[in-house]
């Protein structure tokens, strides 16, 4: 119960006050016009192939709910939306039905919605720390019929529970006997605080392959847990977490942190992509794609043609962005020359620079 209630609070405090915090650093991150392309805007490919999907841009919506009536009405408009304009999304964390099973059809609802979509099941690391395994893991992919698992990392919100999962320790133990009995592939998904390159080359040399940087300057789960903790009254923890809002890797960086620790790697882009501009920048960093969250929930809840109307956008400013920096398709704007501003001082002190640029 405790937990389908948490997910309503979630839902109601991200849709009605202002969650975003930080700064994605996507700003600084110039991309040069390509002012002879050489190419024709008609015959750029968006299309990509993910864990056996296809994709028509490198585009997704990324897990946030499920577990009560509301949230499966949004996930069925998620779902018949990227069922129709051929993208792909996760659901939110399936603890919930994992635990009451009678809750799994507010889950399952995205593939009666999407039969032929990229779903990504989802659980939290919390849960594999506190004795989830194979079992738990098999049972939330065969909910959805998921072509990949997303496992989220949200330290960061919890440490602004009162009743949050504070035990971050053995996670990787847990994980590298889990990685090669999953029988799909794998995602390490932050939730708006950044995966950092020591993170990720830890996981990558454990055999994860895919990594979702859910980096800082969009949604702040310390900056939801905020708006929790003030209205249980708890004084104290709300000014930690006032403070503590914009907390995290900014996007940018943080997409150049995992391309330079996994370069062999499906690098997603995510956290406080906002527009298209910032879904070209993203590529052009090296990321293979790219992930929305609350701006897709907000259309989500307006209707199905109000969430069209924002992915057809994005997906439109993506192909006119790869046509603009003169390429083909998705893999080639990878390798484009782009000016990082300030966030080239934070890959050379990070040390990353180097490594960063070989990979991308
Ligand atoms: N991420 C998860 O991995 N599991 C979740 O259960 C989950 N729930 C979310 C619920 C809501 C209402 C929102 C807005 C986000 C949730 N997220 C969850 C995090 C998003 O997938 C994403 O990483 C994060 O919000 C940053 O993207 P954004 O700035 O586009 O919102």
């Amino acid at each position: 119960m405790e937990t389908s209630n948490r997910k309503l609070d979630h839902l109601r405090i991200t849709l009605l006050e202002d969650v975003e915090a930080g700064d994605t650093w996507l700003d600084f991150v110039k991309v040069p016009h390509r002012a002879v392309p050489e190419l024709n805007l008609e015959e750029v490919v968006t299309e990509i192939e993910v864990f056996g999907k296809k994709l028509s841009a490198p585009l997704i919506v990324t897990g946030m709910t499920g577990g009560n009536e509301h949230a499966a009405k949004i996930n069925a408009v998620i779902a018949e939306v990227v069922e129709e304009l051929g993208l792909g999304m996760g659901v939110g964390s399936q603890r919930a039905a994992v635990e009451r099973p009678e809750l799994e059809w507010t889950f399952r609802i995205a593939r009666e919605r999407a039969p032929n979509a990229l779903l990504i099941a989802n659980l939290g690391a919390p849960q594999l720390l506190k004795g989830y395994g194979l079992e738990e893991i098999k049972k939330a992919i065969d909910m959805i019929d998921a072509d990949a698992i997303a496992i989220h990392l949200n330290a960061a919100q919890e440490s602004f529970q009162p009743e949050g999962d504070v035990d971050y320790k053995g996670l990787l133990n847990k994980l590298s006997e889990l990685v090669d009995k999953v029988e799909k592939p794998i995602i390490i998904k932050e939730t708006g605080a950044g995966l950092d390159y020591e993170s990720v080359k830890a996981l990558r040399e454990l055999g994860i392959k895919a990594f979702d940087v859910s980096g800082s300057g969009g949604t702040s789960w310390v900056r939801v847990e905020m708006y929790r903790a003030r209205e249980k009254g708890d004084e104290v923890l709300a000014t930690v977490a006032d403070w503590m809002s914009s907390w995290g890797i900014p996007t940018a960086a943080s997409i150049m942190e995992a391309r330079a620790a996994a370069p062999d790697a499906l690098v997603i882009a995510s956290g406080g992509i906002r527009d298209g501009l910032h879904a070209v920048k993203s590529l052009a960093l090296g990321a293979d794609l790219v992930g929305v969250a609350l701006p897709a929930l907000k259309a989500a809840y307006e209707g199905k043609e109000e969430l069209k109307k924002f992915l057809k956008s994005m997906m439109l400013s993506i192909k006119i962005g790869l046509f603009l920096t003169g390429s083909p398709a998705p893999e080639h704007i990878k390798g484009k020359a782009i000016v990082l501003g300030p966030l080239k001082e934070w890959a050379l002190e990070r040390g990353i620079y180097e490594e960063w640029l070989r990979a991308r």
